[in-house]
């Protein structure tokens, strides 16, 4: 297990090549990918949170420490998303507009193709309209919203409110997650469903297309 340790230690000191090194270690070791994840990467990533909080770190630290996790994510991709299933459907994700945080709606995104869904990342600080058009246009099963500020999760509810106003909320299934997020907060804004993490966010978006 030390060698989770010393990949989380890289992450938070923002070590983008070191983070390869332990990264690729971890993967000799022949742990699970899954594993490496969550011990090592958002494990990491709490850390730097908390120091953040704490006044420890500043902006700075925290961005080399998201480009570290990146540069392994990178390679932890393919590994985590190996499948041949066909496709299930197409999923649409993006971050609400004003908040630029993506390293957990990516690794939803993966989850997602993992599971056998093609998915098309809108990418971070996307305005309404922008969900709105793209379900108008490519008509997925699922939309799945990322918000990782108490400031910009009403973002959510603004996305929900436009499909209702252009008529197609209920051509699509919107699940919601993101640290500040809740199950009573997605059934306050009339989501369809809430996740947690990005294992459940396949989970939740199977449920409510089901
Ligand atoms: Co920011 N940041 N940040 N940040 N940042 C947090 C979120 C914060 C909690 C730190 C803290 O104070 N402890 C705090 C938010 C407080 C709040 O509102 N409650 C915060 C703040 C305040 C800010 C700024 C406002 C700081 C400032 O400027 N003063 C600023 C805002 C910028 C903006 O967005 N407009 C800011 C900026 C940044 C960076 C750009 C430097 C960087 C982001 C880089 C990037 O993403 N490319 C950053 C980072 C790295 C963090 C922390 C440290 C880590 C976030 C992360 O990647 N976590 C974070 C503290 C923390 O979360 N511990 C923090 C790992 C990731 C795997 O987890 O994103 O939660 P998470 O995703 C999970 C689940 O939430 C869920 O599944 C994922 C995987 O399990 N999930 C979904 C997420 N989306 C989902 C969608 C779904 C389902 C599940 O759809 C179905």
């Amino acid at each position: 297990m030390q060698v989770l340790e010393e990949l989380a230690q890289k992450v938070i000191e923002g070590n983008a090549e070191q983070t390869k090194v332990s990264l690729q270690k971890a993967l000799d070791e022949g742990l699970d990918a899954e594993k490496i994840l969550t011990e090592g990467f958002i494990s990491a990533m709490d850390v730097v949170g908390t120091k953040f909080k704490n006044n420890e770190i500043f902006i700075p630290e925290m961005l080399i420490a998201a480009r570290a996790m990146k540069a392994g994510m990178e390679i932890l991709k393919p590994i985590l998303v190996q499948n041949d299933v066909e496709t299930l459907g197409t999923i649409v994700i993006g971050t609400v507009k004003g908040d630029l945080h993506d390293i957990g709606k990516n690794l939803v995104g993966m989850m997602m193709e993992g599971a056998g869904y093609e998915v098309i990342d809108l990418g971070v600080d996307v305005p309404a309209d922008k969900f709105v058009d793209t379900i108008k246009d490519k008509k997925p099963e699922a939309l799945c919203l990322s918000s990782l500020l108490t400031t910009t999760m009403a973002g959510m509810k603004d996305v929900i409110a436009k499909l209702i106003d252009a008529g197609i909320r209920d051509t699509v299934k919107i699940v919601v997650g993101g640290a500040p997020v809740t199950q009573i907060y997605a059934d306050e804004i009339g989501a369809d469903g809430y996740a947690g993490d990005a294992g459940s966010g396949v989970e939740a978006v199977k449920l409510a297309i089901s």
